[in-house]
């Protein structure tokens, strides 16, 4: 039986350039953060989730406790959302990458936040919250959890799944990525990524045999898409080989966010590929190894790229290129030689970044010090905005060169020069990512910032 003391979860949304809340109707995956959250939760209490992106949180609710979640972009949304309810006399607790790297910047807009995982520190608060009294402001886990018996995750409550949808072809064979994550943390430090601090400089891998009951749960849901919420899930290649090695029998379609570093062992690549890798989101960043050197990425090789690039396409594996440009060493010609290396490569996606520090990264402390933050209206913090001062031209010529870099990579010839002549494996997923070029080529050419979705 579950308990009545009901708790309002909200994924928060992020503010369209021109005001309004961002929604859609359909979306491709849906995060597992408010799921996770339900699922850690003691049964003396209900929680209703509400995917802010998908529909407006309920503004009268008999919710005693409210529990917001919010990355980058969408932390000026979840501050005005705590606002509101706290207004109202609710306590509000606030969770996630940005809060946890700044809880007194998030103090000032909600009672409690949750600093870095929930397993330990949600239920310790809302043991408080029953006694009636939140013993601290800030709650933490008094360690990182080893990742062993996480309880299941209900995925018939993931937010942004529609399974009346699943009726759809396309949306059940292609569109819908069922989210599954395997690992958390990365060994590395890259300047400006968060996840190192947030899981304080730990690695850590889930039993493989749990992974793949969560994969039955998915399976048995009429799905065979699988997107893994990792940061990166082949840190440790011996575990990335056991699990791709037991994923390859379930027949699965999985993509993925992922370091170059998958391609640099092709064992470990072919067995990506046979365990149904389709797709995979690179953080290449740039061309030039010595912005790689000065965001402290200095293990990914620049020169080396064309040749892992080929050898991903050469299994038929797409890519999404996760690039930024403006970083310190570029002028704007660099935009354009980045711009013809992706097309030279034939780089099915790519999404271009100005670069946003943000707080609680040693990326931003550098900006701080260097006195080059131009602005800290969080609404702002979109890549296609250039919130710092680059070294090497205006920021204005940074803006206006990244929307002509984002319109020229989804020009006609710039698509006819990447899909042409196909790769020699999986065809159709070809023609799926060329279908998505021409949908985000409309978007562009209507106004629209695709990246914020
Ligand atoms: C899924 C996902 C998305 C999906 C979300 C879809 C949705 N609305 O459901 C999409 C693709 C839309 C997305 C987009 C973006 N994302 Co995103 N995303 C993720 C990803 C891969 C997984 C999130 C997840 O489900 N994790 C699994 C759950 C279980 O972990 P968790 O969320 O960390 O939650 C745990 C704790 O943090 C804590 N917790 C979290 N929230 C709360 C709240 C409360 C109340 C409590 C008590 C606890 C708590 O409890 C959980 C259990 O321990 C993470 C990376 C990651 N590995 O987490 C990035 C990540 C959260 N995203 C990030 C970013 C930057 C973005 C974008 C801004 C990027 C962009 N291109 O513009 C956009 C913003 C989109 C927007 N609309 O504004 C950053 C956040 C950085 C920051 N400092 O805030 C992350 C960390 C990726 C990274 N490596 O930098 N993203
Ligand atoms: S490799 Fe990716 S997840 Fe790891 S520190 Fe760098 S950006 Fe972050």
């Amino acid at each position: 039986m579950t308990g009545s003391r009901k708790i309002l979860l909200i994924s928060a949304s992020h503010y369209e350039p021109r005001g309004g809340v961002a929604r859609v109707e359909r979306y491709w995956t849906s995060g597992l953060t408010l799921v996770h959250l339900e699922a850690l939760t003691p049964r003396d209490f209900v929680c209703e989730l509400v995917d802010d992106f998908r529909r407006e949180p309920p503004l009268e609710t008999d919710a005693e406790l409210v529990g917001i979640t919010a990355m980058g972009l969408q932390i000026g949304r979840a501050y005005d959302l705590a606002d509101y309810y706290r207004a109202r006399g609710l306590p509000v607790v606030m969770g996630g990458a940005w809060v946890s790297l700044n809880p007194e910047q998030a103090l000032e807009h909600c009672d409690v936040v949750v600093k870095g995982e929930a397993e330990y520190a949600w239920p310790e608060l809302l043991a408080d919250f029953q006694r009636g009294v939140f013993r601290q402001r800030v709650y933490e886990g008094s360690r990182p959890h080893d990742l062993r018996g996480l309880p299941e995750a209900d995925l018939d409550h993931l937010p942004l799944w529609r399974p009346e949808l699943m009726r759809e072809k396309v949306y059940r064979d292609y569109y819908f990525q069922f989210p599954l994550y395997v690992t958390r943390g990365c060994p590395f430090r890259c300047e400006y990524c968060c996840i190192t601090q947030f899981h304080e400089a730990t690695y850590r891998k889930r039993p493989i045999g749990e992974v793949m009951r969560d994969v039955d749960a998915i399976r048995s849901r009429g799905s065979r898409n699988i997107l893994f919420m990792d940061d990166n899930p082949v840190a440790d290649r011996r575990y990335a080989k056991e699990l791709f090695g037991a994923l390859a029998p379930k027949g699965m379609r999985w993509c993925s966010q992922c370091t170059i570093q998958i391609a640099e062992d092709e064992e470990l690549l072919d067995l990506a590929a046979k365990s149904g890798c389709f797709l995979l989101s690179i953080g290449f960043e740039t061309i030039k190894q010595s912005n790689l050197d000065g965001i402290n990425k200095p293990w990914a090789r620049a020169r080396e790229y064309a040749r892992l690039i080929r050898l991903l396409r050469h299994r038929g594996i797409q890519i999404v290129a996760l690039i930024m440009i403006g970083l310190d060493d570029d002028d704007p010609a660099d935009f354009d030689r980045t711009l013809e290396f992706l097309i030279r490569h034939k780089v099915p996606l790519a999404k271009f970044h100005l670069p946003i520090p943000y707080p609680g990264t040693p990326f931003y402390d550098r900006m701080e010090k260097e006195g080059r933050i131009l602005t800290k209206d969080w609404n702002r913090y979109h890549y296609g905005s250039a919130v710092i001062q680059p070294k090497r031209m205006t920021p204005e010529m940074a803006e206006q060169k990244f929307w002509a870099t984002y319109h020229d990579f989804f020009s006609m010839r710039s698509i006819l020069r990447r899909f042409f002549p196909p790769a020699p494996r999986n065809l159709k997923i070809q023609m799926h990512y060329l279908t998505a070029n021409l949908i985000f080529r409309k978007m562009q050419q209507a106004g629209k910032h695709p990246y914020l979705y």
